[in-house]
């Protein structure tokens, strides 16, 4: 596997790559590297000649009192776990070279950012969209990999691939869990033993609103309120918010009538985790 930090290094593999009509698929990563980023790259292996990992701790989507400084970082064991997968390219270019004095310019999309994490993290969509546009311009990928773990992050993407005629698919790959059914996160390393222990509600309230949709429970308040019961049950737990929304627009549903995105967070001590699930019509999950 080949380490690159330049930009242009990387760009110029890519426009060679494309000249040379070899597929790129491209896996944005902020490293700390656990089974959920990697059922990413293995995805990108199966359906591309060339899997490019990218590894950058984006700080124009931290808030000035979130974690930046302490996200955690282990490049040795990232490197490694990359090389095991058989990725081709590991991308971790410095701070300086993506975002250069004078830098000035940034992506916004306008509705979905203000929802869900957006809500919470004035912001945070805006240094998202705007870390993945610059991704997706240096890498040049035929598909980028991304987890169905952060909805919201998936529903700006999908957004601004399309609103900017960004040549490529994106491809979005299921959560991966802990045997518990805690959504794996490079944030669980946060958590105190009784956190983490008290972390699994995010999952049981999922799966209780989709056992009670199942029985027939098809307005959506119904299915929030039913989510808001079980995390409030956990005394651990701070309720962020609980929602049940079109996946796309991340706008309030009344009734599923078609997939809805149930949607949590909350936090635990200082860590704010999220999870999801989406329920849907029988008529639309026979649908490809
Ligand atoms: P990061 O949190 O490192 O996640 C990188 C990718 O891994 C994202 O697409 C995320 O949804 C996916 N992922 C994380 N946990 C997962 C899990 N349990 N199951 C499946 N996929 C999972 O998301 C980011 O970085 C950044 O915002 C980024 C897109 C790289 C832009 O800076």
């Amino acid at each position: 596997m080949q380490v690159l930090t330049s930009t242009t290094a990387v760009q110029s593999r890519a426009l060679d790559l494309r000249a040379s009509e070899r597929s790129i698929g491209l896996v944005p990563t902020m490293g700390a590297l656990h089974e959920g980023h990697l059922s990413l790259v293995r995805a990108a292996r199966r359906e591309n000649d060339v899997v490019l990992v990218s590894l950058f701790v984006n700080p124009t989507q931290f808030g000035p009192t979130e974690d930046l400084a302490r996200y955690p970082r282990d490049l040795e064991g990232d490197r490694q776990k990359l090389e095991d997968e058989g990725a081709d390219i590991l991308w971790r270019p410095p701070a300086e070279e993506v975002y250069p004095p004078g830098y000035q310019t940034y992506i916004r999309v306008e509705d979905l950012e203000t929802r869900l994490d957006g809500a919470t993290r004035p912001g945070h969509f805006r240094g998202v969209a705007t870390v993945v546009s610059k991704l997706f311009h240096v890498c040049l990928p035929h598909r980028a990999y991304f987890g169905q773990k952060d909805a919201a992050q998936v529903a700006v993407i999908r957004r601004l691939a399309q609103d900017l005629n960004f040549p490529l698919r994106v491809v979005v790959c299921p959560i991966v869990r802990e045997p518990d059914g805690l959504a794996m996160s490079s944030r669980n390393a946060y958590l105190s033993p009784a956190d983490r222990q008290a972390a699994t509600v995010l999952y049981r309230s999922l799966q209780a609103a989709v056992s009670l949709y199942h029985a027939g429970s098809h307005a959506a308040e119904s299915l929030r309120q039913c989510l808001i019961a079980a995390i409030s049950s956990e005394p651990r737990a701070k309720l962020d918010y609980a929602a049940a929304v079109d996946p796309d627009t991340l706008q309030p549903l009344d009734q599923v009538t078609r997939p809805t995105l149930l949607a949590v967070a909350a936090w635990f001590g200082g860590t704010r985790l999220i999870d999801n699930a989406v329920v849907a019509p029988r008529a639309h999950s026979l649908l490809p």
